[in-house]
């Protein structure tokens, strides 16, 4: 997989070349390619951004240097050339929210390219630009604003890189970790068996493989239910068991006429998980 990142602070991908990420770039698996915006500026001062028309607070990304990275970066994008397609990613508070279902989707890519944004944003005519040459997606990760788009990719990267082939060991930990099967993780328990008077769990200990999963389970939908109520709304029924169903219903969740799982009104409050 091949990532390209546009940024004016290449520093701040540093961490990519650390930990499970950096491995796969010192492998080979992942061909990371870090560029620094004002190479493609031409005047002395290698300006990168400029007052927004029709006035208003901040500043704007000038189109000039994305268009002069995009012909470097993308190349001609034509069928005479050997690179597959390039998804671009932009990231922004205004764009749709990052996933693990999108992470899933990223990880099939074989090129993304990353367009970090500084200031009030970029000049629509770079994404319309971008959009006109590659597959776009304009990805936020939440209701909240950061600086710049330089942290969403690390975000995005951690999330869609671990999922490549090769680059996590265990591949059953990306099986039963949080949001995989649209629930949260439970809590878990490793060595020593007690500690500071606090015990284990019985059940952990037990050896009972089937009694474990099942409470594992339980513990799950216990914490989705307290934590993220919407999660448990996007369930589908039919991918729940007869336990979950009977759970769910101690907690106040039943499957209603339309076939999707809602709270009654008079339910007890969520416990605190
Ligand atoms: Cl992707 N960028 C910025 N600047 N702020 C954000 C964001 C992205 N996602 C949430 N807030």
């Amino acid at each position: 997989m091949r990532l390209d990142v546009i940024t004016i602070f290449p520093d701040y991908l540093a961490p990519l070349r650390l930990s499970l990420i950096g491995r796969a770039v010192q492998d080979g698996l992942v061909d990371l390619r870090v560029h620094d915006l004002r190479m493609w500026t031409t005047d002395r001062h290698r300006t990168v951004d400029d007052t927004p028309y029709g006035g208003g607070p901040g500043m704007l990304m000038r189109p000039e240097p994305w268009g002069a990275a995009f012909d470097d970066v993308l190349g001609p994008g034509d069928a005479g050339t050997a690179d597959p397609p390039a998804r671009v990613v932009v990231p922004t508070p205004g764009g749709r929210p990052f996933t693990q279902a999108m992470a899933a989707e990223l990880a099939t890519e074989p090129w993304l390219v990353f367009a970090c944004a500084r200031y009030e944003g970029l000049d629509q005519r770079v994404l319309d630009e971008a959009a006109g040459r590659a597959s776009l997606d304009e990805v936020s990760l939440g209701d909240y604003v950061v600086n710049g788009g330089e942290v969403a990719v690390l975000v995005i990267v951690e999330a869609v890189a671990r999922l490549f082939p090769g680059v996590i060991g265990n591949a059953g930990s990306l099986v039963e970790e949080s949001h995989a099967d649209g629930l949260l993780e439970g809590p878990g328990w490793t060595k020593p068996s007690m500690w500071r008077g606090h015990a284990v769990p019985d059940v952990l200990l037990s050896g009972d493989h089937a009694r474990i999963a099942r409470w594992r389970r339980d513990q799950a939908l216990r914490r989705t239910a307290a934590r993220r109520p919407d999660l448990v709304a996007r369930l589908e029924p039919d991918r729940l068991d007869r336990q979950d169903r009977s759970l769910l219903a101690e907690l106040g969740w039943v499957v209603d006429p339309g076939g999707t799982l809602s709270r009654l009104a008079d339910a007890p409050p969520p416990v605190a998980d």
